[in-house]
């Protein structure tokens, strides 16, 4: 008779493909799916995220249920609940009366370090499968990456696109180029065409939950509803349909772009939905690209688009098993600064902080250029410990798990691992924010002004950081024309932004 087994499935792993479900008998084989404390607190998620992902859950354990799975579902309220995924699978397994585990490789590394030892602790078989929704295995990143000096996606996406054959004419990529982001930087303006996210009414699962969330974590950041974000695959697959016809088109154009009160602009909001399992990456992308062969989207926003998928996501993904557990520790800079404490309230003057923080507390979604250039560039400009301001990432987005959040944090947007995952740090002064969005308009600094009580902070913040960390800095080839422009300054102008600096900074304090 053949063993019968546990099937562990995470929030995160939500799709009926998920490698661990394949090549099961569904009469032997119990779904064990656990919303547990330890999850929604390990840091203090935000309510619209723990909602989403229990929900999600809930409304999946019922399609694995009507597809002819026995599933065992502990809600977080059930007053047997151990709180933790350790403790629930310890509970299962004794239910059932089973002794074998099979899980999906989890996205972060504490749980698996933690799956690591259930083998021993419960006296069971532990079977961990490899997460075949990425296209790139953890030991082809690792071969990619074997003997290279710097570690750069855009190589790595050339691969991944002669993988996936998207967008290429035999070995040629499509238009004889791989990539179009050099046309992908241009600002918006308010009087645009902007398209609507797709927002799906709760339905009684849904309620039920925001009743939990509501009553279970009233003290994590972050307005619970509105809630309107998809649960479930075909509604997921709405939201994907409705980007493509409404969005994608100019998705490569104003990519970069940000303005008052358009909180999406053309980006997809799908991230939320892939990472959970909702959707399907490759097949994503391979909407977008069908978009573009009849059509209805051009090259650049389509190419710009799939960059960000094969390209990005799995490169970030490569990075973090490749770096961890090390990563979470780096601190190239040694910055130690507590994180501001307007980050989890939005009260600042700056406009833009301002403006990429309150719709994080209301979406729990800001764009990539926000996380990048706005929140992320000012805690690297003000030193703010690079472990502060990634758990911060890793609570407040609705998309965030270690995998994908840890490099951008630590690697894109703190350049806190020296220059593993770019080449320079994205530092800028205002003037880049000036350029991409419509925010200093509604500022009570000057983005023009530079070192006087009303100038814009992030000018004086700019320089201070490169000084304070020319040593590290210096020999970096892209920053050269940047040394050269401060060492050419008059020093009672260096000396001006060395005092707007100290005051800016000792006022966070
Ligand atoms: P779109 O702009 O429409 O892009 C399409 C898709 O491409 C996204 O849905 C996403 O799946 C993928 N993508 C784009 N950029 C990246 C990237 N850099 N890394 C991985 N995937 C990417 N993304 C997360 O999914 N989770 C995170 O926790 C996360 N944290 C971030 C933190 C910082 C500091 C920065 C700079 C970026 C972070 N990103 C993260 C990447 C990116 O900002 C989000 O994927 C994107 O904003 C999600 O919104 P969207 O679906 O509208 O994306
Ligand atoms: C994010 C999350 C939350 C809030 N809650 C649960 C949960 O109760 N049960 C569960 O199985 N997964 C949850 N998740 C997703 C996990 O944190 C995620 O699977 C790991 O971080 C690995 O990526
Ligand atoms: Fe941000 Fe400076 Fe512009 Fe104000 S002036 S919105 S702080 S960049």
């Amino acid at each position: 008779m053949p063993q019968k087994r546990l099937v562990l499935i995470l929030g995160d792993q939500l799709s009926r493909k998920i490698s661990s479900l394949q090549g099961l008998s569904k009469s032997d084989t119990v779904v064990l799916m656990a919303e547990v404390a330890a999850e929604a607190t390990y840091v203090r998620h935000h309510k619209k995220k723990i909602a989403f992902v229990f929900s999600a859950m809930r409304h999946f354990a019922v399609e694995l249920r009507n597809a002819g799975w026995q599933v065992d579902y502990v809600q977080l309220d059930d007053p047997e609940n151990s709180g933790s995924l350790r403790g629930e699978v310890a509970r299962a397994l004794t239910r059932h009366g089973i002794n074998a585990v099979r899980v999906t490789e989890p996205g972060e590394y504490r749980l698996l370090t933690n799956i690591s030892t259930w083998a021993d602790a419960f006296a069971c078989e532990v079977d961990v499968q490899d997460d075949t929704r990425f296209l790139a295995t953890r030991e082809e990143f690792a071969q990619w990456a074997a003997g290279r000096k710097s570690l750069r996606m855009e190589y790595f996406y050339r691969e991944m696109r002669k993988k996936t054959g998207l967008l290429m004419d035999g070995e040629k990529p499509v238009a004889d180029r791989w990539n179009f982001d050099a046309e992908n930087r241009k600002p918006a303006s308010d009087d645009l065409f902007m398209p609507n996210v797709l927002r799906f009414e709760p339905d009684s699962i849904t309620r039920d939950v925001l009743k939990l969330v509501k009553k279970r974590f009233p003290d994590h950041f972050g307005d619970l509803e509105p809630f309107w974000f998809a649960t479930t695959n075909r509604d997921a697959e709405q939201a994907l349909d409705h980007f493509i016809s409404e969005a994608l088109p100019r998705f490569g154009d104003f990519q970069d772009a940000m303005l008052v009160g358009q909180k999406f602009l053309y980006h997809s909001v799908l991230s939320v939905y892939i990472n959970s399992g909702l959707l399907d990456p490759l097949k994503v992308c391979e909407r977008a690209t069908a978009a573009y062969a009849e059509g209805r989207a051009p090259l650049n926003s389509v190419e710009g688009f799939i960059r960000q998928i094969i390209g990005w996501r799995e490169f970030i993904r490569g990075i973090y098993w490749h770096a961890m557990p090390d990563y979470v520790e780096v601190n190239y800079f040694n910055a130690d600064r507590p994180l501001p404490s307007f980050y989890w309230t939005g009260e600042t003057d700056m406009a833009c902080v301002r403006e990429a923080i309150v719709q994080t507390k209301e979406e729990a979604y800001a764009h990539h250029i926000q996380r990048l250039m706005v929140t992320g560039n000012f805690a690297m400009l003000t030193g703010v410990a690079p472990k502060e301001i990634h758990e911060w990432y890793l609570a407040v987005y609705a998309d965030a798990y270690e995998w994908v959040e840890l490099p951008n944090v630590i690697g894109m947007s703190q350049f806190a691992d020296g220059g593993l995952l770019a080449s320079k740090p994205y530092a800028s002064s205002g003037n880049y924010i000036a350029k991409m969005s419509d925010y200093c308009q509604s500022c009570r600094y000057n983005v023009k002004k530079k070192t006087s009580e009303d100038a814009c902070p992030f000018n004086a913040l700019y320089w201070s950081f490169l000084e304070r960390n020319r040593n590290k800095l210096k020999a970096n080839p892209r920053l050269g024309t940047v040394y050269a422009t401060w060492d050419r300054m008059s020093s009672d102008k260096q000396d001006d932004y060395r005092r707007r600096s100290s005051a800016i900074l000792e006022n966070l304090n």
